[in-house]
């Protein structure tokens, strides 16, 4: 490569997507800056991206093909990727003449590269036809869904507008960790406009810290507070009349729910919310404007989410904040839908009897895969995804994998992952690949060059599926279709059809090398004539309001009241949020990070968990459940509400074998419950140690 600076884009799943410039000299990166040209990263990146060039260059990375028999042993050796290939593609037409189809085959892919090309993996089995695949999305369905629903649209507002706005209301995100870029924009409102921050979080965390009112909420009821300022604001007559009669459907419905369904009281006894802070909210909301309401992801990761969602959402319509410059919702976009999305989308060859590809809901992947037969799931292609960290039901995956014939896992580092594989295979970093990125929260597209050249035998996932293909035809002929010559600027070339250039403003790829463009049409609600659709609680969320009024009832009378949001008083509510120096499992063994980092076995308790556990700080304790057992360090956090145990996500301790979704059927592809699991506490035991 030559020396320069070239454009690359950081691809985590995050909400900056930063557009980055590289520095390179005699094929080595020696620099990362962020690129200034972008409007939203204003040129700045986080720690973890001015970490890139220990990132690249860590030993730790993986640099060649490795075979491991048995699996789980750690026997690693080192093959070549001709016999990698030739392995993989054996086993897949094995499989194919046993069956008769590519069903047995499948792989699993999420979120540890989000750039375009990196849909090859989906596209490399798309090009043999019906196979098994992941669909849904672990992360964000549940609030997509509501907020659609309510919207008519995936509406996110344009981020660099918060600045803009006078009310900030921020209900389970923590963007000081997860957003960093955001902080600036809302600092600046309240710098411009005396903005007020307000922050709904179980956790006193770095965002609510910086809030003028922060209110501490039992988790999983934000519907149930939403449903109280709503009431509150229509008591008290500060509803946006005209726009509610003239811009949304089913209000009349909603009004009657909030006056009949529940009360405040009630309403204080599930959310834990004092009837002052209702009040003080309700005041924010029915006074200020433009208002900008954030429902966060970390709110929909339990089983009330959709509810909280669509129940927040609602705020901004009755308060007439959806149609004024400035205000609005922010969430998540998927602009990245209106790409071509070749390689996702790209047809495979048609099956004689079978139609379509078999599909698992990636939220239960590994349960619902076990109840696949005729043929069960034998071959399984890991890709952008630590399951072993990240996943839920772990012990479904234990399961799974043990009747798996093959497990290929790629990636850049031997994770927890890798480790139970068969054969792990060296993944590039973007810095070694072509690539094109659209986030998911700003709305500037950013290309991706290659600046240098593979770190040892690495290999984007685009040329890995390129090589597979070839091997797989060569064996058998006609296998697959994948277009194996198509090089990778040819696939970001076929991306920027004509709508999208204009959509972002430029005449070619090459203006791409030379700055990000940010999308031209900005989603404003009132440029749409379609109708905001009020969402009525969910049977779910009745079904708890009849045993919210029950319980009231006896409370009235006297009686003891069970409390609310646990099921025992020893079971505490695991929640386990992002933390600042990692994206997720990532990350984790990056010295200049670590060092700097808080130790990420620390266990946070509440002082009343500590009390009756006889637990205090620094001492060894375990938390359990009925699927596992983790060991960390206890901190007793003052500021904790009692019954919630705060854990990191950790790539090599993986706390999530305490996680089970346990939903007994599942009626629709939604978000992962993480934060419905339940756990006890003691003191590590001497038999442990
Ligand atoms: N540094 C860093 N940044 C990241 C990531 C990362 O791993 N590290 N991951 C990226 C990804 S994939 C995602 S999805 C986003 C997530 O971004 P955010 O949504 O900002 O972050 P989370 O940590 O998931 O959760 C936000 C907050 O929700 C709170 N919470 C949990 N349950 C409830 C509840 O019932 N009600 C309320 N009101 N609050 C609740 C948590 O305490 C937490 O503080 O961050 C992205 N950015
Ligand atoms: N307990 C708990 N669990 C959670 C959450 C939580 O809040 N609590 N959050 C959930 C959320 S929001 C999310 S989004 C998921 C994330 O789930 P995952 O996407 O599984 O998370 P990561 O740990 O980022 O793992 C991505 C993997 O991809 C690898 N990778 C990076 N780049 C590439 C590449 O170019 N090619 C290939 N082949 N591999 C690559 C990384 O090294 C890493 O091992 O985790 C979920 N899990
Ligand atoms: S991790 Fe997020 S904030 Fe940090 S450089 Fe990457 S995209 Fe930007
Ligand atoms: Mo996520």
């Amino acid at each position: 490569m030559k020396d320069g600076i070239y454009r690359n884009t950081c691809p985590r799943n995050c909400y900056g997507t930063c557009s980055m410039l590289s520095y390179v000299e005699n094929d080595r990166l020696i620099k990362v800056t962020g690129d200034p040209l972008n409007g939203y990263t204003g040129g700045h990146l986080c720690a973890k991206g001015y970490a890139y060039t220990q990132f690249v260059y860590n030993p730790q990375r993986l640099k060649y093909p490795m075979l491991q028999s048995p699996r789980g042993s750690g026997n690693w050796k080192r093959i070549s990727w001709e016999e990698a290939y030739t392995r993989i593609a054996s086993k897949m037409i094995e499989l194919n003449q046993k069956y008769g189809s590519n069903l047995a085959s499948g792989y699993n892919k999420f979120s540890g590269n989000l750039g375009l090309l990196h849909y090859a993996t989906e596209g490399m089995f798309n090009s043999i036809g019906p196979h098994t695949k992941p669909v849904g999305n672990p992360c964000a369905l549940t609030g997509k869904q509501a907020i659609y629903q309510s919207l008519g649209q995936n509406f996110s507002c344009v981020p660099e507008d918060m600045a803009e706005a006078s009310l900030i209301v921020i209900w389970g995100a923590n963007p000081a960790v997860t957003n960093v870029h955001q902080m600036k924009f809302i600092y600046e409102a309240r710098k411009n406009k005396g903005a007020k921050l307000v922050v709904i979080d179980p956790i006193f965390t770095q965002t609510a810290k910086k809030a003028d009112l922060y209110i501490q909420i039992n988790p999983s009821s934000d519907a149930m507070l939403a449903y109280g300022i709503a009431k509150r604001i229509l008591e008290k007559n500060e509803m946006a009349v005209e726009f509610l009669s003239n811009q949304t459907e089913g209000w009349n419905e909603y009004e009657r729910f909030l006056l009949t369904g529940i009360t405040v009281e009630m309403i204080c006894e599930r959310t834990g919310v004092s009837p002052e802070a209702i009040e003080e909210l309700s005041n924010l909301y029915g006074k200020i404007k433009p208002a900008v309401t954030w429902p966060g992801l970390g709110i929909q990761r339990n089983s009330s989410g959709g509810d909280s969602i669509a129940a927040i959402t609602n705020l901004a319509a009755i308060t007439g904040n959806l149609n004024i410059p400035n205000a609005g919702i922010y969430y998540m976009h998927f602009e990245v839908e209106n790409f071509p999305l070749n390689l996702l989308n790209h047809q495979g060859p048609a099956h004689l009897s079978i139609p379509t590809s078999r599909k698992v809901d990636i939220s239960d992947f590994a349960k619902s895969a076990l109840t696949l037969t005729n043929p069960p799931l034998k071959l399984l292609w890991i890709a952008s995804r630590n399951v072993i960290a990240q996943d839920q039901n772990l012990k479904a995956w234990e399961k799974l994998f043990e009747q798996l014939e093959l497990i290929v896992t790629v990636d850049l580092y031997m994770t927890k992952t890798a480790e139970q594989s068969d054969l792990v295979l060296p993944a590039a970093t973007h810095f070694e690949e072509e690539d094109l990125n659209v986030g998911y929260w700003h709305y500037w597209l950013s290309l991706n060059q290659q600046a240098i050249p593979a770190y040892y035998e690495a290999k984007s996932d685009l040329q890995i599926a390129r090589d597979l293909t070839r091997k797989l035809n060569k064996l058998s002929p006609g296998f697959s279709n994948f277009p194996a010559d198509k090089e990778p600027v040819e696939w970001v070339k076929a991306e920027l059809t004509p709508e999208i250039r204009s959509l972002y403003s430029f005449n070619e790829y090459e203006d791409l090398l030379k700055r990000p463009y940010k999308k031209k049409e900005e989603p404003i609600f009132t440029k749409r004539n379609q109708k905001f659709q009020f969402i009525l609680p969910s049977s779910k969320m009745n079904k708890e309001f009849k045993l919210l009024i029950k319980e009231n009832l006896k409370l009235k009378n006297g009686e003891f009241l069970k409390e609310s949001n646990t099921k025992r008083s020893d079971q505490y509510r695991l929640l386990s949020p992002q933390s600042l120096l990692k994206i997720h499992s990532q990350y984790e063994s990056l010295s200049w990070l670590n060092d700097h980092q808080k130790d990420s076995s620390i266990i946070e308790i509440s002082s009343e968990a500590a009390d009756l556990n006889e637990i205090k700080n620094n001492e060894k304790i375990e938390l359990f459940n009925d699927h596992g057992r983790i060991v960390g360090t206890a901190f007793v956090n003052n500021q904790l509400p009692r019954n919630v145990v705060l854990a990191n996500q950790a790539g090599y301790n993986p706390i999530n074998k305490l996680i089970i979704d346990n939903r007994n059927e599942r009626d629709s592809v939604t978000s992962t419950y993480f934060y419905d699991s339940f756990v006890q506490i003691r003191k590590r035991r001497e038999s442990h140690v």
